[in-house]
């Protein structure tokens, strides 16, 4: 994308990058994710230089706060065991730092940067009253026992309790995360605390979550693909599907699409994927959710129950013939040859469940195929944004039904749709990843234009 810029906005671009470059060396997610949106915001501050005058873009990709600290926990051995936690406080222009927690064994300070700064152009898209943040660690919840993970839960939240509140910094779920780690989490909170506030989303019913929040990630992301289908004419029902992972985002993906009458035919983990090529029913993904939420097993399984399906060993799905691929896994794992696989085998649309599941190449193909591409900092923002509607309900001390969740989620996907469609729009062709960088870019920027050098 870099080749489409000329004049002031790659000086512009070059400039920019090279100092992001020289003070975060050895942070190549990171720097994957500023490139991206540099590349689609240079020319617009160019157009708009109050903005380079400010050093907007310079003070958005300069975190506000990172704290680390160590986890010292105790296995069932009996063993000790040291992890690395962290916390990416990156921008609270228009609102308290919002974004997931990740526990994985590839957590390092480069990958929670970039999770964070996306965060931010994501959380200012959905609307709400949101700013952008990150955080995890090294751990790897796989193999362990409840008793294991709370302990490593407890421990964690022992120091970034000391960071957060419901006003300043409110952590969620991500990959490792689900509803049993913030469950533990949140009670060691409470704890500490003497409170009992919304200091994470994501929380069990019956102590404050939302209904929905589980479900909206993966609903949020088919919503939003509606959303584009319709503005291009095109219809969900009837479209073969492939999804990336077997998680929280990939199963309520499914659930969404086999509700609305589209064939969803894979699913994966980090071990490689599985294709039913008669695509997946209500009950064989209650199997799924069984396999992977309850009996914490590997989605191999599946192809051992269901005969007519293949598990494919060490390989991504981008292989499958598809119209509509909703990559919903983890960061990289969609390359510039997986994108050109999907365009030859007739691929009209992907949408990004995961973040940053693309690589660059990968982004450039689709673009320049001119097939639907849907950035993950505006199709999966359906999770963050139902995490900022459970805020709202703790805070209010109501919970609202899920038919009203639902459609809140709903409207608030229909928008980001919308603000993508009106930055991104070019000859004809609606470019989804400057649509949202920008249109992400502008509320941030004016709301930290308005509060001064901070
Ligand atoms: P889960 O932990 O529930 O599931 C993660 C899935 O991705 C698992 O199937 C896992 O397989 C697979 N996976 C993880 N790491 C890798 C890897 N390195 N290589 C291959 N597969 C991998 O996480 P979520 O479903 O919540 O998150 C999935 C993606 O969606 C992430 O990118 C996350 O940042 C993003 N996201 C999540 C939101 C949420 O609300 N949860 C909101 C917005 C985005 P395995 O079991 O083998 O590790
Ligand atoms: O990447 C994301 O948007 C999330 N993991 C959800 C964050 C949240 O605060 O709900």
């Amino acid at each position: 994308m870099v080749k489409s810029l000329s004049g002031k906005a790659l000086t512009y671009y070059n400039e920019f990058m090279e100092q992001i470059r020289r003070k975060n060396p050895n942070e190549p997610e990171f720097l994957q994710a500023v490139e991206e949106v540099a590349q689609t915001v240079s020319p617009y501050i160019i157009e708009n230089p109050h903005y380079q005058k400010a050093k907007i873009l310079e003070r958005i990709a300069e975190p506000e706060r990172i704290i680390s600290f160590r986890v010292p926990w105790i296995d069932d051995k009996g063993e000790f065991q040291i992890n690395r936690g962290y916390r990416i406080q990156m921008n609270s222009a228009i609102g308290p730092y919002k974004g997931g927690l990740r526990f994985h064994p590839s957590v390092t300070q480069s990958v929670l940067k970039f999770l964070a700064f996306e965060q931010v152009f994501k959380n200012s898209l959905t609307t709400l009253p949101m700013g952008g943040g990150k955080g995890g660690a090294d751990f790897d919840p796989k193999g362990k026992s409840d008793n294991e993970v709370m302990r490593f839960c407890q421990s964690f939240m022992s120091e970034l309790f000391r960071h957060i509140n419901s006003d300043n910094d409110v952590p969620a779920g991500d990959i490792g995360v689900g509803g049993r780690e913030v469950g533990y989490m949140f009670g060691q909170y409470k704890r500490l605390k003497n409170e009992f506030t919304g200091v994470l989303t994501g929380k069990g019913l019956d102590f404050g979550g939302s209904l929905i929040r589980p479900e909206a990630t993966g609903y949020g992301n088919v919503y939003f693909s509606v959303e584009a289908l319709n503005a291009h004419k095109m219809d969900i029902k009837g479209q073969v599907c492939v999804v990336s992972g077997s998680g929280n985002v990939a199963q309520y993906t499914v659930e969404k699409l086999i509700e609305l009458g589209a064939k969803p035919v894979t699913l994966s983990d980090s071990g490689g994927f599985i294709y039913d090529p008669e695509g997946f029913d209500s009950d064989k993904l209650a199997f799924v959710m069984d396999l992977k939420n309850v009996k914490r097993g590997r989605i191999s399984e599946y192809a051992k129950k269901y005969k007519k399906a293949k598990y494919t060993e060490g390989k991504t799905p981008w292989g499958v013939k598809c119209d509509l691929a909703y990559p919903s896994a983890t960061q990289n794992e969609l390359h510039g040859d997986d994108a050109k696989e999907l365009i030859k085998n007739g691929c009209k649309g992907v949408f990004e469940g995961a973040n940053m599941p693309s690589t660059p190449d990968a982004i450039e193909a689709f673009i320049k195929a001119k097939i639907i591409f849907a950035p993950g900092k505006a199709s999966n923002a359906g999770g963050v944004a139902t995490s900022g509607l459970e805020m709202s309900q703790n805070s209010l001390r109501l919970s609202w039904s899920r038919e009203e969740v639902d459609q809140r989620l709903q409207n608030i996907m229909r928008s980001i749709h919308t603000s993508c469609v009106k930055y991104g729009t070019e000859k004809g062709f609606v470019n989804y990843v400057r649509g949202a960088n920008i249109a992400g870019f502008v509320k941030v920027a004016n709301a930290m234009l308005g509060q001064g050098l901070v």
